[in-house]
């Protein structure tokens, strides 16, 4: 079994500093954060970043801010999002992917968001892909719904591959869409085309079904305050840091270690690092 990557997914767009006091919301607080979540165990990093009023924005200098912070302090792979926050316009959820990061996040589908709707209609998801594509930008395939699974296939069909080899993200338990429940992740990795990498993620209270179940079949797992804000019940966590920490630790339990970057960047099939 290939080393575990751990994802974290530190920032999001919905999570508010009144929640969760320790989300990361400053590009210095975004890079101490990355650091100190590659110290424990973490190799990628799914990145959103916020104003300094703390709202979701997708401007590129933003982005750029942040990652030049995370560059000074570690080698961690920085993922930029390219789903932003709800009623984003395409062109702005685009523009993080002209700073030529290693990966972006890719949803494939239309799906209920809470109250809203996630927007991701075949033009969209084509245009992103084709954009990743030409900047050799390594897509995520976002998976809240099993149909977005055949979209991406179908995606790759029509225009060809983004890379090697596909990654996926089930992200389960959103209200509205898919839950955690352990046969899920089962029902969603059997559709995924051999040769993949997949991580997994639960929402609020799925954080941990879906953890649990993604180690229980040699999967990766994603963490973080932008999909779940709580350690226990009830229980805020300390930061993203924590999480990851706890993930690393049930796996060495396991006798499966961490990948470091590097380790992941091979796992994924990713160029190497050039610093
Ligand atoms: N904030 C959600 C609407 C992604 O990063 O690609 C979408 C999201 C997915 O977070
Ligand atoms: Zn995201």
């Amino acid at each position: 079994m290939d080393k575990l990557i751990i994802t974290v997914a530190g920032v999001g767009a919905e999570t508010t500093k009144e929640a969760q006091p320790a989300l990361p919301v400053t590009a210095q607080e975004i890079g101490e954060d990355a650091a100190r979540c590659r110290e424990v165990g973490a190799s990628i990093y799914h990145l959103h970043v916020r104003r300094p009023d703390g709202t979701p924005t997708q401007d590129k200098d933003v982005f750029a801010a942040a990652i030049a912070e995370i560059r000074k302090r570690t080698d961690i792979i920085i993922q930029t999002s390219t789903g932003g926050a709800m009623g984003m316009t395409a062109d702005e959820r685009l523009q993080p992917l002209e700073l030529n990061p290693e990966m972006a996040s890719l949803t494939t589908g239309t799906a209920n968001f809470g109250d809203d709707v996630f927007f991701n209609d075949k033009a969209l998801m084509q245009e992103f892909y084709r954009r990743m594509q030409t900047k050799g930008v390594r897509p995520e395939f976002e998976i809240f719904e099993a149909g977005q699974i055949d979209n991406a296939l179908r995606l790759v069909k029509e225009n060809g591959p983004a890379g090697p080899l596909m990654h996926w993200d089930l992200v389960l338990g959103v209200p509205g869409s898919m839950s955690g429940e352990p046969r899920n992740v089962v029902f969603l990795v059997d559709r995924l085309p051999a040769g993949s990498t997949w991580t997994a993620t639960g929402i609020g209270r799925w954080h941990m079904p879906v953890t649990m179940t993604a180690l229980a079949l040699g999967g990766n797992v994603r963490v973080g305050l932008e999909d779940n804000i709580f350690y226990h019940k009830g229980v805020l966590a300390e930061g993203n840091a924590q999480l990851a920490a706890r993930v690393a630790r049930i796996a060495a339990e396991w006798g499966r270690e961490c990948a470091t970057p590097d380790e992941a960047r091979r796992i994924l099939k990713l160029a190497p690092y050039d610093k």
